[in-house]
């Protein structure tokens, strides 16, 4: 409707001539006026607004299916069962399939198969969510289940390919890996995953075992992008050249083309998601192998000629001189009420149920794009469906929240954070070094607090939170039932959970140094972090030296939570967050290059 609405003005502003599909290419004449206006207005006036608008409208218009939707033939039915992720009907039509095929597998390679490469289609226009994804997933694995009881047993069929999975060394993040599990072991692919933290030893005893098509390897922080550099080294030297594929959030096409590729003999490539790893191994497997591989080291050619021209450039940026810092000096001081005491919190999950915030737990974690606030105060099928899911997990006795912080008095020495006993105030018990950034306005955490120069004691807090306890367990279990939108999305509530927790940690803090939020004060405001202080977690861009997260261990014990620290200085149980807070009214987040 969009095409037509833009190609009908296309042609009013003179365009003569254009190449396009008109297959399902509405007629303009026939498109009703209020289509009509929701297409000028995202046209003409492209907001977030018109936009949300736009795609509310159709979100639920595709939903109004009727008798007639539905496909006529089994197979048809079939892939139509997996792109709309519904079960209905599912099992007959599968007896049916059997009937007309030769072999359970034809099934699956067939109708199922063109599912879900209509599911990936879909997907990359951004016409699915992931949480569709997934539910098209579950009747994918339904199918195969009910298959596998009439076909024979073939110890080394491998479908697509054989990949070996693993989050890296010293890295407990499960629910990037998890998601391309899914994703992969659905489309075909058998998946051998090795869990998580798993050194390079073991992968290369897997991979000689396994003997894969493709290595893959998940990690969530900057530390276990240079983990994967490390395990691509210990691959060459052992004689591996088998196609290796990374992601994770902190990792980039770039760290992985200069970076990884470079220390391995064989081709290293880079999915931004799980749907993008799917396409990548796809091509790898399938007939584009040879046009991958090509495009892969002209890429990597490219992007080592760039990288030269910008060392040069870099090389030629002047210095610029070091100015004076922008935070006030004359803060007033806050002292808290109680520093010889470490807090020790178990909060009911559903306590914490408003700080958990949904637009990124639904919108970022599960993919629901538009304002969710809005399409669920308009009873929005799928915005509803999620947030009940959620919510019945917030409810449930599967999530915990354990939680611990401690004031300790402390001061600045240059870019070093001094950390004092809190029994004298006196004898140095840590000291924390933080980098400066090298443009205006030149900040660095230490001016969040008095310096040793000026002889005021100042004061900062520790906290740690946690909400992962058996997450790891339970979401498997759901994701052997098959049950992988439930699974995935109970691990993302988690996370989200951790970071709430940690939000009202924080707060509490603030309340205990003495200036708590006002009473008019949302909980908007305070995911914005409106209130005074700030808290900044380790490995954060203000400080990113992740390192110093054992100096935090050193200092509030937070094993008595049941929370333990990797040798790569990550938490266990993943959905952990740790943080300094300060009180400086200017402390504020900022990057330093
Ligand atoms: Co934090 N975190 N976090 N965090 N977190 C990042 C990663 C960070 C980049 C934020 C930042 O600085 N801007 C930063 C890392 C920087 C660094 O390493 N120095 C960071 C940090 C520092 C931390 C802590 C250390 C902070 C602290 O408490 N001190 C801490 C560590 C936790 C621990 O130790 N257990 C922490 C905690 C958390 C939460 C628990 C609150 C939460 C969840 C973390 C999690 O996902 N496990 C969280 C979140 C949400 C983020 C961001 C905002 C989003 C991560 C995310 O989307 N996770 C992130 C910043 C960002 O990316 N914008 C950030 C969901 C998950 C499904 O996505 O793992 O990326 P992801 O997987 C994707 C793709 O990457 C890809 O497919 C998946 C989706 O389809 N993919 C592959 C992954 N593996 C793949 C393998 C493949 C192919 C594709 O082939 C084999």
């Amino acid at each position: 409707m969009l095409n037509a609405v833009y190609l009908y003005h296309c042609t009013q502003a003179g365009l003569d001539y254009a190449i396009v599909n008109t297959e399902k290419l509405e007629r303009y004449a026939s498109i009703p006026e209020s289509e009509i206006k929701l297409a000028n207005d995202l046209l003409f006036t492209t907001t977030d607004e018109t936009l949300a608008e736009f795609t509310d409208f159709y979100r639920d218009k595709k939903k109004e299916k009727t008798e007639d939707d539905i496909p006529k033939t089994v197979p048809e039915r079939l892939a139509y069962y997996v792109v709309e992720g519904t079960k209905e009907g599912l099992i007959p039509d599968l007896e049916a399939a059997l009937e007309m095929y030769d072999t359970p597998l034809d099934v699956i390679n067939g109708p199922l198969m063109e599912g879900m490469s209509e599911v990936g289609r879909l997907f990359n226009e951004n016409q699915l969510i992931v949480a569709e994804v997934l539910q098209s997933a579950e009747v994918m694995k339904a199918s195969v289940s009910f298959l596998e009881q009439f076909m024979e047993k073939k110890e080394d069929d491998s479908g697509k390919g054989k990949i070996v999975l693993a989050t890296v060394k010293g890295d407990v993040h499960d629910i990037g890996k998890n998601l391309v599990e899914i994703i992969l072991s659905n489309n075909g692919y058998r998946v051998i995953d090795i869990g998580i933290k798993v050194t390079p030893a073991t992968l290369i005893d897997v991979i000689r075992k396994e003997k894969p098509d493709i290595i893959g390897l998940s990690g969530l922080l900057v530390k276990s992008a240079q983990q994967m550099v490390l395990t691509a080294q210990d691959f060459k030297e052992a004689g591996i050249d088998t196609p290796v594929m990374v992601g994770g959030a902190a990792l980039t096409r770039r760290f992985t083309e200069t970076k990884i590729a470079s220390q391995y003999n064989g081709p290293v490539i880079y999915a931004k998601d799980a749907m993008q790893g799917l396409e990548l191994a796809n091509r790898l497997q399938g007939g584009e192998r040879e046009a991958l591989l090509n495009e892969l080291v002209e890429k990597q050619e490219k992007r080592i000629e760039s990288e030269a021209i910008r060392a040069n450039r870099d090389t030629a940026v002047a210095v610029l001189p070091r100015p004076v810092k922008t935070v006030r000096e004359d803060a007033p001081v806050f002292v808290p009420s109680d520093l010889r005491r470490r807090v020790l919190r178990d909060y009911s999950v559903s306590h914490l149920y408003p700080y958990v915030n949904m637009r990124t737990l639904i919108g970022h974690h599960l993919g629901l794009r538009g304002n969710f606030d809005k399409m669920l105060a308009n009873g929005e099928e799928r915005a509803v469906q999620l947030h009940e899911m959620v919510t019945s997990f917030l409810e449930s006795d599967h999530l915990s929240a354990s939680g611990l912080y401690q004031f300790f008095p402390a001061q600045a020495d240059g870019d070093d954070v001094i950390i004092y006993d809190p029994a004298d105030a006196k004898t140095e018990i840590e000291r924390f070094t933080f980098p400066r950034q090298s443009k205006e306005p030149f900040l660095c955490l230490a001016d969040f607090l008095k310096t040793v120069d000026s002889g005021e004691m100042d004061y900062v807090a520790f906290m740690q939170v946690t909400a992962g306890h058996g997450v790891r367990e339970y979401a498997n279990r759901l994701k052997a039932e098959g049950k992988f939108l439930e699974s995935h999305a109970f691990q993302a509530t988690a996370l989200e959970l951790a970071e709430g927790f940690a939000e009202r940690i924080h707060q509490e803090i603030r309340d205990q140094w003495g200036f708590p939020d006002t009473t008019d004060f949302t909980m908007r405001d305070r995911f914005a972090a409106k209130y005074q202080g700030q808290r900044f977690s380790f490995g954060y861009p203000a400080c990113p030296n992740l390192d110093d997260q054992a100096k935090l261990f050193g200092l509030l014990k937070p094993e008595d939570i049941g929370v333990q620290l990797t040798e790569e200085f990550m938490m266990e149980p993943e959905a952990s967050v740790s943080a300094i807070v300060f009180s400086h009214p200017d402390a504020r987040y900022f990057n330093v290059d």
